[in-house]
C-alpha cells in the first residue's frame, strides 16, 4: 500500500505561518465539504468504516492523532503531528482515527457531501469488496 502524504507549503514570516490548500493543485480532488473534529477523548477510537466513492485529505492542524488505513490486504499506521501534513485517504480504504492528543484538531477536506449511503460500516463486506467477492 502507498500512503500519500501532501506536504503543504507553509507561508511563514514574522507573523507566523499560513497554509493554503488550492483544490485540484495542492490535492487531487474539488471539495465540497469541510468538516473537522476535536475535544476527542484520548482513549477514543473513531472511524470503523470505508466509503465507497469518497476521497479525503486528513489535516491534524492542531495537535496529533494516528491514523489507521487498511486496504484489505496491508495495514499501515501514519501519525499525523504537523500542520502542513495532509494524509490522502482513498475510496475503499478502512481507516480508523485514534491516539488523539487532548488538543487535537483534526480537519477533513471531502470530495463529496455527506451521503450515509456511501459508507462501509460491516468489515467483512469492506474485505469482500475490495477482495472481488461482493456480489
Ligand atoms: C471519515 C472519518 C475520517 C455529519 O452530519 N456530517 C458530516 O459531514 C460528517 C462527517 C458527520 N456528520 C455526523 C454524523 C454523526 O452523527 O457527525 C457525527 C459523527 O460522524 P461519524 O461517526 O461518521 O465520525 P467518524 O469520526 O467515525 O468518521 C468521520 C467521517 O464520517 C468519515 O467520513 O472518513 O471521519
Amino acid at each position: 500500500m502507498q500512503v500519500v502524504k501532501y506536504m503543504f507549503q507553509p507561508h511563514g514570516d514574522e507573523r507566523g505561518q499560513l497554509v493554503a490548500i488550492e483544490e485540484l493543485k495542492d490535492i487531487p480532488f474539488t471539495v465540497k465539504r469541510v468538516y473537522y473534529m476535536y475535544d476527542t477523548g484520548e482513549d477514543v477510537r473513531r472511524g470503523f468504516h470505508a466509503h465507497k466513492a469518497l476521497e479525503q485529505i486528513l489535516v491534524c492542524v492542531h495537535g496529533s492523532c494516528k491514523i489507521l488505513l487498511d486496504d484489505g490486504f496491508e495495514k499501515k499506521v501514519v501519525p499525523l503531528e504537523r500542520p502542513y501534513e495532509g494524509l490522502y485517504v482513498a475510496n475503499n480504504m478502512w481507516r480508523e482515527m485514534y491516539d488523539f492528543s487532548s488538543d487535537c484538531v483534526l480537519m477533513v477536506l471531502a470530495s463529496e457531501l455527506y451521503d450515509q449511503s456511501d459508507y462501509i460500516r460491516d468489515y467483512d463486506e469492506f474485505i469482500s469488496l475490495v477482495k472481488g467477492r461482493g456480489e
